[in-house]
């Protein structure tokens, strides 16, 4: 079964712990996204993407996974889960789950079995190696720091933990965990899930040799030597028998294989998130400096991504953030004086690009980031072990909250900010972590009753993909290239075009027509900009800051 609806929807993406809390325990719940259910239909999106979900020790907020089969109790019951799915269903809502196959918590039952002796069933689950005259078998780097490899002392190996040290990587190549994890998918699938989000799908396979050199290793498992061949089966076995979308989170990849991945004669997957744009604050790939984003860098990587996806059939997802991420206004655009400008036009360049694109809960209104002042304030695994590195490396604690308060991905992990009253709205209670410092200017309640508020302009976007085919159809094609402040682009199919400006920055800014676009014959009316009066198209556009111009041309 395969139709194609995911190309025209918009996702919304939610991190229930920190989404709304109707017990009072600081911690959001299923029942308080069902709450939310008219507001998310008010704004427009078609699919939920929910981050796990499941039961779990939540060393990594649940994507160090126990038990596929149990909702996480603090988020509530299987029969909340299924009165959400009806309730969304009900207003034409789809939800798709984020699935962790990569590695399950080492609470899982199988990891439980594989690690009590090398004779159990269960061993194989999982990636074990002898270690190397008393060191890790090879040099490979957990992506939260450290070694990827734990010694377990009772059997005398190690195991293969690409993520946090309760985050076993499971063994692909041993085909009952491939049966095991499809029979599971099939479970939710029958429940009637719109599908999938599949987390780190990309390192699933890896190197059989378990090679290394001077790297961090990430070469010898990224897009790893039996990727397809396990998307193909997958597709086969589960994805094939369902209307459904998938989208696979793909680190480190590259456009090859994400065509591969999303090309439907390929049968893997319907589309993928890439982050090679989410980088070019990474001086040197170093994640944690203190850095200005590479505008160039950015339109390049886009625009790239834009051209070779849609040449190779493939499907891209958009994004400009997510829970792993900082918040985009304060990342690319301005949180202080202009916040909602910028917002909007961030808005508008996503969203006018070729693909589905993801809204991250709070973006709608222009939640920033939190500007948190001591460690004791973050939460994440990932920035606490990059706390306790940094500082072994020397440096002292306020340069270190500098970095975490650029680049931490507790940044978009604060409680989404409701209304004006006591913690945003989000609870009754203590949340689990801080609510941002602004919430009483920037929240939800205050964009619904402001009509040009950055809320509707999303709801705007949301209802111009369904009317407006060429957003969805149309090639795209990057013009002035180089320049500084400006990213602006055309779509373009048989009968219609878009002509989309961008200006990145808070200065005034001439937008000069380029004369080879030859747009003789075409009538332009505005369909869409972040200013009351923006200029109608002509040789010479003098753009605001953050003026963000939208010109449909038929
Ligand atoms: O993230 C995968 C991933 O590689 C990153 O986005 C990661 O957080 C970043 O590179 C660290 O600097 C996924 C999930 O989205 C993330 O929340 C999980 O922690 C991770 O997988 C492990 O399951």
């Amino acid at each position: 079964m395969s139709t194609t609806w995911w190309k025209k929807a918009v996702v919304y993406q939610i991190y229930p712990k920190s989404f709304n809390d109707t017990t009072g325990n600081g911690t959001g719940d299923l029942q308080g996204i069902i709450e939310k259910l008219d507001y998310l239909k008010k704004l427009g999106i078609d699919v939920l993407w929910l981050t796990p979900i499941y039961q779990s020790p939540q060393r990594d907020n649940g994507y160090d996974i126990s038990d596929y089969y149990t909702i996480y109790e603090d988020y509530g019951t299987m029969e909340d889960f299924d009165r959400l799915l009806a309730e969304a269903h009900k207003r034409g809502i789809k939800i798709i789950m984020d699935i962790v196959i990569n590695h399950t918590s080492t609470e899982h039952e199988w990891f439980k079995q594989a690690i009590s002796s090398k004779d159990n069933p269960y061993r194989d689950f999982y990636i074990w190696k002898d270690g190397v005259n008393g060191e890790p078998p090879t040099n490979w780097e957990s992506k939260f720091g450290g070694s990827a490899w734990e010694y377990d002392k009772t059997t005398e190996q190690y195991y293969l933990h690409l993520f946090d040290v309760t985050q076993a990587d499971l063994n692909w190549e041993n085909e009952q965990v491939r049966e095991a994890l499809y029979e599971m998918m099939h479970f939710w699938l029958k429940k009637g899930v719109d599908g999938f989000r599949l987390d780190v799908i990309n390192l699933i396979s890896k190197d059989q040799q378990f090679p290394q050199d001077d790297s961090d290793g990430r070469k010898f498992y990224t897009d790893g030597p039996r990727i397809h061949e396990f998307l193909h089966e997958m597709n086969e076995k589960v994805f094939s028998q369902y209307d459904i979308m998938t989208v696979g989170e793909m680190s480190s990849t590259s456009i090859d294989n994400c065509i591969r991945y999303t090309n439907p004669e390929q049968e893997e997957l319907n589309m993928t998130f890439s982050f090679h744009h989410l980088k070019v604050d990474y001086p040197n790939g170093d994640k944690w400096t203190k850095a200005d984003f590479d505008f160039q860098a950015l339109k390049d990587i886009l625009s790239k991504w834009q051209v070779e996806m849609n040449q190779g059939g493939g499907w891209n997802a958009l994004f400009w953030c997510n829970h792993d991420q900082p918040r985009a206004v304060s990342r690319f655009g301005d949180d202080g004086k202009y916040h909602k400008e910028s917002a909007k036009m961030l808005a508008t360049a996503l969203h006018m690009m070729q693909g589905t694109p993801y809204i991250y809960q709070g973006e709608e209104f222009g939640m920033t980031n939190p500007k948190f002042n001591s460690i004791d304030e973050y939460r994440d695994v990932e920035s606490l072990n990059i706390f306790k590195i940094k500082q072994q490396e020397g440096l002292d604690e306020q340069a270190i909250i500098e970095i975490l308060n650029q680049k931490s991905r507790d940044n978009s992990r604060t409680p989404v900010q409701w209304n004006a009253g006591e913690n945003a709205g989000f609870t009754s209670g203590t949340p689990w972590i801080q609510t941002a410092a602004n919430y009483k200017e920037v929240n939800a309640e205050k964009s619904i009753e402001d009509p040009d508020s950055i809320f509707y302009h999303y709801q705007k976007l949301n209802q111009l993909r369904k009317s407006v085919a060429v957003m969805t159809d149309g090639d795209f094609e990057l013009i002035l290239d180089n320049d500084e402040n400006i990213f602006a682009f055309i779509r373009t199919t048989e009968s219609e075009k878009l002509l989309i400006i961008n200006n990145f920055y808070g200065k005034e800014k001439s937008f000069i027509l380029p004369a080879h676009l030859n747009l003789d014959g075409y009538t332009s009316e505005m369909l869409l900009s972040n200013y009351k009066d923006s200029a109608p198209l002509g040789s010479e556009i003098i753009l605001r800051p953050y003026e963000s111009i939208v010109y449909h041309l038929k």
